[in-house]
């Protein structure tokens, strides 16, 4: 059989077993791609290949997926870092005029190419450590026009890099100042003017709102989600990450591809996620930077079987976290998830989170050639390590980068 390119002496991690028991065996085999797809991914068989890889039995799992970004902004919010560690909190922060006004206030100032150019060292972080798919979302403009140049921003970084951009609107992720005391009418222009616009210029494949006591209510959230289907656009939620306001649960009966955060989720909301098949996709970055205590039901999510995926959460305040391996690192230690659970969360489940199961997340035929090759002999040497890069090769749809 004929490929553009194989990989050959790897040790695959092909991340294809079933939902519920997540193991990340590892097999002896090659990779095999066309026009930058996978045509094969298995035990040793014979190719005639343009170009051949040796990798002298590293191990390939598939390229990795963060599913949950704002990488795209403009400022630095360091100072209140140091703010927080002379005791200020959060909440102390926001209500002073800082936080995310502060990422607002930044972000409506700069220009598209000064975002780009600002979330370029982000992006490049992720890729260093073989992402290959990055989320990311809106909601630091909060105008339609701030709204839209964010969006534009972040899918132009496909331009700069080889990756794979999904993007997604949060135009509901904070009160603009423009509405303040006035959360409806922000909801309704959100609903009326925003998500017509995202939808008309493709410029999102999801919707995303911030559901919490200081966010936006379930019944906002609800008007948003119903606005959003009927653009087309998929669903996704921050949500029961300070508080339970069965976010995901609403999230769940708009057949939301994920609901994230989750530390406060109950069990009516794991029934409805499992019936509606969305992904819990949590952030063990926030969770550490906010100092969380109240771990998510992880049991309680894989006796109900349903899809894990991590992300990092890239933000300036409560996640300035830009490595996918710490963020698996930290979801093992801090969340307990097993090795393989860890690699699935960032690989198949990332992929399904984002409504992308058929096309990445796995090393199968078919599928796109997203591959991370590893200087390791085993998976848990990907998770247990903290701080150190091992990645060897990054290949972008069959491509080497
Ligand atoms: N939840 C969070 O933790 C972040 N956004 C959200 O909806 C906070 C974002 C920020 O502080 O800039
Ligand atoms: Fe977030």
């Amino acid at each position: 059989m004929r490929c553009d390119t194989l990989w050959t002496n790897a040790r695959l991690v092909t991340m294809t077993s079933g939902v519920e028991v997540v193991d990340c065996d590892v097999m002896d085999g090659v990779v095999a791609s066309r026009d930058g797809r996978i045509v094969y991914a298995g035990p040793e068989r014979d190719f005639d290949a343009d170009t051949t890889h040796d990798l002298a039995g590293r191990l390939v799992t598939p390229g990795l997926i963060d599913p949950h970004t704002h990488l795209i902004y403009a400022g630095d919010r360091c100072h209140e870092f140091r703010a927080r560690l002379e005791g200020a909190s959060y909440e102390d922060i926001a209500r002073a005029g800082g936080g995310i006004a502060t990422t607002v206030r930044a972000t409506r100032a700069a220009t598209e190419s000064d975002l780009v150019t600002q979330a370029l060292p982000r992006l490049d972080a992720l890729l260093a450590e073989g992402a290959t798919t990055v989320e990311i979302k809106s909601g630091y403009g909060l105008t339609l026009a701030d709204e839209l140049k964010m969006l534009r921003a972040a899918r132009a970084l496909a331009d700069h890099r080889r990756v794979r951009i999904v993007t997604t609107f949060l135009g509901a992720h904070a009160l603009p100042p423009e509405f303040a005391g006035r959360s409806d009418d922000y909801v309704t222009e959100v609903c009326e003017v925003m998500i017509p616009a995202v939808a008309t210029g493709g410029l999102a494949v999801a919707v995303d709102a911030f559901c919490e006591n200081i966010g936006f209510t379930p019944a906002q959230t609800d008007r948003i989600f119903t606005a959003a289907r009927a653009h087309g656009l998929q669903v996704t939620l921050h949500a029961e990450q300070l508080s339970n306001l069965n976010g995901a649960a609403l999230a769940a009966r708009h057949g939301a591809v994920s609901a994230d955060h989750l530390e406060y989720l109950d069990e009516a909301g794991i029934a409805a996620m499992r019936t509606a098949g969305t992904v819990a996709t949590l952030l063990p970055g926030a969770f550490y930077t906010l100092r969380e205590t109240k771990v998510p039901p992880i049991d309680a999510l894989r006796r109900a079987g349903v899809p894990i995926a991590l992300a990092t959460d890239h933000n300036p305040g409560t996640s300035p976290l830009s490595s996918l391996l710490l963020t698996m690192n930290m979801a093992a230690t801090l969340f307990r998830l097993t090795v393989g659970e860890c690699l699935a969360g960032v690989t198949r489940n990332a992929a399904t989170a984002l409504g992308l199961g058929d096309e990445i997340g796995t090393l199968e035929a078919g599928k796109a050639c997203d591959l991370a090759v590893w200087d390791v002999d085993t998976p848990e040497q990907l998770v247990c390590r903290m701080g150190l890069n091992p990645l060897y090769q990054r290949v972008f749809n069959g491509a080497v980068s």
